[in-house]
């Protein structure tokens, strides 16, 4: 029922509720924010009386320049390493004559060379005595990925250098201590990928004459051959062997369009490669398989296809295009326009310029309540780190961990692959933002470095941060007799990474009541299968052409810390019960309970069908003024969190173990900082870390608390992932969101919302604004919101060894 009094009297009611509010002491709840919120109320309490119009002077003129800046509270002990450190730790690895390094300019598989450069990240305890006390900065320190090439045993390694920058205190850093098995380093399984390249291209030329009839083309070694040869991410190790299995896909060139759309002409054609041992002389072609038929020799093969009996498939997949219309994999416009689309579609503007503060130098970030460092990595791109709401720590760390995509089918290829994106690395693949596309032009841009190869490439505007509206209200309300509305304003950090054929969208979203939201968005190419006898695996989308299906698991860190590091991990069940109740005449009703229990020790957790259980990372120590303990929850927002649905993958083994369950929960250790090493893949059976060593066992009561969690999608495409795979299906998201936390809505605090009251003269008698400019008067620059795109420059190279810093070294080709 709307009665008007009675909602006119509640909402005066709330007022006064608000106004009696407890002290900071008493709350034992972010001062800053109950301090704040005391002073809201003043600033807003008149305007509950009767402000008709703005307080603020001369409040609706804009300023689309406005762009605060801040003071970072301490330095960004999390910052990428500077051009100039790089340089410095490759010239001190260089003179190292243990590592026996060749530059990398010069160097071959059978050489010893730095393939990246990181930032070593602080040691948590270290990081926390700078940012919280008076501890000194820690110390500086690179990790630096040496491939060993120069033996039969070729390995990986992982060496810290520091302290930075470098002096004579500057040694070599044994770095064991991340890794679960005490080494940090893997056997080089694919050193000599380069000439397994140029080997596959001799067996198929060999058999020049039966690919022409199979499947219409030839390779032979020479840039314009008709396919590409590529097959499983892992390799397999059985029995000892090092075995692939490797696929031709159609190479799509510039008379094809030049469309990357390699993944999408998978041409039905295998074989079996076993690549043991570093001497070519060893190494042997053990099958071949089309059309479902296995041969365990080219020889046979050979037979087969020359006496007629070999069964050949219906299907074809050509890249061949009579036009450019015609070229169905291609991501440019056609087909009939939609009515009105040649007009400009609404679009997002910053009117009145920037609404948060930005420390350029430090990677810092104030908005509303919240506050930030980022970074960027090469092996997962942007983090986030020590992120405050209400002046305390929520966060310590927030970032992606790994990308799983794994995939099924009845051939080889398909049933093999299972990436581990991190090999290939989320920062050097996170390309320059197209402003007014990625994110609106209005945006902050900010560039992204990583330093591989002995050289710093930087992709400009790679990380973008905006507020916007979400475009509809955070809170609303409508009675008989008024309507209470607020706009849904939050602040995004984003970037984007195109690994391979997938680009994946990360966005980290600010709400005004304190929630952050973590989220994923995939687009571009399929890696599909050829269409031959595998329904089971997935959609045909075209002749010849399956949606090959697959899982993709993408695991985050969130170091949570409320109310300090010691927290607990509640967990509280709705469950259904049936309940005698005292006035119920003897029969007892079915309802529902709230059951609270706490997770004792590490432990992963499915959220199953539906979201039932309610998990909170809580401080037992900090309880609100019920006695609650205070907390934050942890909830999935799109999607329902996900994990592999294969389980004990006979690719990952022992890399992957964070992607049985949706969530997993551990004790923070400085030794367990990632759930995996980007080289996991390369030995997946021996990985530097694996991350099933890491349950094991210990409490988590009033400890601190780890949360990994996984975004994902159960991939099936279906006609409409052609060409390109849409975001609006392909999505997921996980909030974490204050629980029992605040006393009330902090969103309250926003100006941006209206209270209208009008009563039964069918007319509105009274506007509140509460503050905030109203009706604007200025000039929106239209062509600020419709950026010229010829800015797009690509990426930057700096060669870091030697070393020039005044002359770049300008090279672009290859920027893995
Ligand atoms: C309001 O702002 C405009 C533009 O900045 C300025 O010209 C004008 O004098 C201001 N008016 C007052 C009352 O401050
Ligand atoms: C690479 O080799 C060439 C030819 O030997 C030499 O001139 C050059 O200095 C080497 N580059 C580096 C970085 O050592
Ligand atoms: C150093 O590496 C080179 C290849 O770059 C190799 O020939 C040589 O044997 C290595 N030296 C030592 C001491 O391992
Ligand atoms: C085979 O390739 C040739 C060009 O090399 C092309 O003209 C022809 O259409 C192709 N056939 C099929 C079935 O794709
Ligand atoms: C971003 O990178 C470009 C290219 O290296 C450089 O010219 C520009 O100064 C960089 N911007 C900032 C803010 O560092
Ligand atoms: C970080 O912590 C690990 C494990 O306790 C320790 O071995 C390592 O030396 C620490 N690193 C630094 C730079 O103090
Ligand atoms: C790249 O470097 C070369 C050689 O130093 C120079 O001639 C050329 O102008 C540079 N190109 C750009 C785009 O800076
Ligand atoms: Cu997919």
């Amino acid at each position: 029922m709307r009665c008007s009094f009675a909602a006119v009297s509640g909402f005066l009611a709330l007022i006064g509720a608000v106004q009696a509010a407890p002290k900071a002491e008493r709350l034992r709840l972010p001062i800053a924010y109950a301090q704040k919120l005391a002073a809201v109320q003043e600033a807003t309490a008149p305007a509950a009386k009767a402000v008709v119009q703005d307080s603020v002077a001369n409040a609706s003129q804009i300023d689309p320049s406005y762009a605060p800046t801040v003071t970072a509270p301490k330095d960004n002990v999390f910052a990428s390493l500077t051009n100039d450190e790089a340089a410095a730790v490759i010239k001190f690895c260089h003179e190292q004559d243990s590592l026996n390094l060749t530059a990398a300019e010069n160097a071959t598989a059978w050489d010893n060379q730095i393939t990246v450069v990181d930032v070593l990240m602080p040691n948590k305890t270290d990081a926390l005595a700078y940012l919280d006390g008076d501890g000194d900065k820690p110390k500086r320190y690179a990790v630096v990925t040496v491939s060993h090439g120069a033996s039969e045993e070729p390995y990986i390694e992982f060496i810290g250098v520091g302290p930075l920058p470098v002096t004579a205190e500057t040694s070599l850093v044994d770095l064991s201590w991340l890794s679960t098995k005490g080494q940090a380093r893997v056997h080089k399984y694919n050193a000599d990928e380069d000439a397994w390249g140029d080997w596959f291209a001799e067996i198929a030329s060999d058999i020049q004459d039966i690919t022409k009839d199979l499947i219409n083309g030839t390779v032979t070694g020479s840039d314009d051959d008709d396919f590409d040869i590529w097959g499983v991410d892992p390799l397999w190790h059985r029995d000892g062997r090092v075995v692939q299995w490797v696929t031709f896909w159609a190479h799509v060139s510039e008379d094809t369009f030049g469309y990357d759309a390699t993944t999408l002409l998978p041409q039905g054609l295998f074989f079996r490669a076993d690549t043991t041992g570093r001497e070519k002389a060893n190494w042997a072609v053990t099958g071949w398989l089309y059309n479902d038929q296995f041969f365990a020799s080219t020889k046979e093969f050979r037979a087969a296809w020359a006496s007629g009996t070999l069964k050949k498939t219906e299907q074809t997949n050509s890249p061949l295009v009579a036009s450019y219309e015609d070229a169905w994999y291609g991501t440019d416009r056609v087909g009939d326009a939609y009515p009105d689309d040649e007009r400009l579609p609404p679009v997002e503007v910053a009117p009145d310029g920037q609404r948060f503060k930005v420390d350029e130098d430090r990677r810092y970030v104030e908005w509303m309540d919240f506050s930030f460092y980022f970074t960027f990595t090469r092996d997962t791109g942007l983090r986030l780190y020590d992120v405050t709401y209400g002046g305390k720590r929520i966060l310590f760390e927030l970032g992606l961990q790994e990308a799983v995509a794994h995939y099924a089918g009845n051939d080889p290829v398909q049933a093999g692959t299972s990436y581990l994106d991190t090999y290939y690395g989320f920062g050097p693949y996170a390309f320059q933002l197209v402003k007014g596309y990625d994110c609106p032009a209005y945006a902050t841009y900010f560039n992204a470095t990583f330093h591989a190869a002995e050289e710093s490439k930087t992709h400009r505007d790679a990380i973008c941060v905006f507020e916007r509206d979400m475009g509809g209200p955070i809170q609303r309300h409508s009675s008989g007799s008024y309507i209470s509305v607020t706009k849904d304003i939050a602040l995004v950090l984003r970037t984007v990474s195109t690994v391979g054929n997938y680009d994946y969208t990360f966005s980290y979203t600010f709400h005004l009541d304190g929630t952050i939201e973590t989220k994923v968005s995939a687009s571009g190419y399929i890696q599909s299968a050829f269409y031959a006898g595998n329904e089971e695996y997935g959609y045909q989308i075209r002749k010849g052409l399956s949606g090959s299906m697959h899982d993709h698991v993408l695991t985050f860190k969130a170091d949570m810390d409320i109310g300090g590091t010691k927290n607990s991990v509640a967990k509280h069940a709705v469950v259904p019960v049936e309940v005698d109740y005292p006035w119920n005449d003897g029969l007892k009703r079915n309802t529902m309970h709230l059951q609270r229990s706490y997770l004792d020790q590490e432990t992963g957790f499915n959220w199953g069908g539906g979201t039932h259980s309610l998990l909170l990372i809580v401080n037992k120590d900090e309880t609100d003024d019920f006695g609650q303990p205070i907390g934050y929850r942890i909830m999935p927002s799109i999607g329902n969190g996900h994990s592999l649905t294969i389980k004990d993958s006979p690719n990952l083994l022992n890399s992957a173990h964070f992607t049985q369950e949706h969530v997993y929960f551990t004790k923070q250790k400085d030794t367990e900082p990632r759930v995996a090493n980007a080289m996991n893949s390369v030995d997946p059976a021996h990985p530097i870390v694996d991350f099933g060593k890491f349950l094991d066992g210990e409490s988590l009561d009033q400890e601190d608390v780890v949360v990994w969690f996984n975004l994902g999608m159960l991939h099936v495409p279906d006609q409409t992932d052609l060409p390109n795979t849409v975001q609006t299906k392909a999505q997921a998201s996980m909030l974490i969101s204050p629980h029992n936390y605040l006393p009330s809505n902090p969103a309250r605090r926003s100006r941006q919302m209206v209270r209208i009251d009008y009563g039964t003269e069918g007319k509105a008698s009274k506007l509140h604004t509460f503050g905030k400019k109203v009706r604007p008067e200025g000039t929106i620059d239209a062509a600020a919101a419709y950026p010229n795109l010829w800015s797009y420059a690509g990426d930057e190279g700096v060669r870091k060894f030697p070393y020039d810093p005044d002359h770049p070294f300008n090279e672009t080709d290859s920027i893995a």
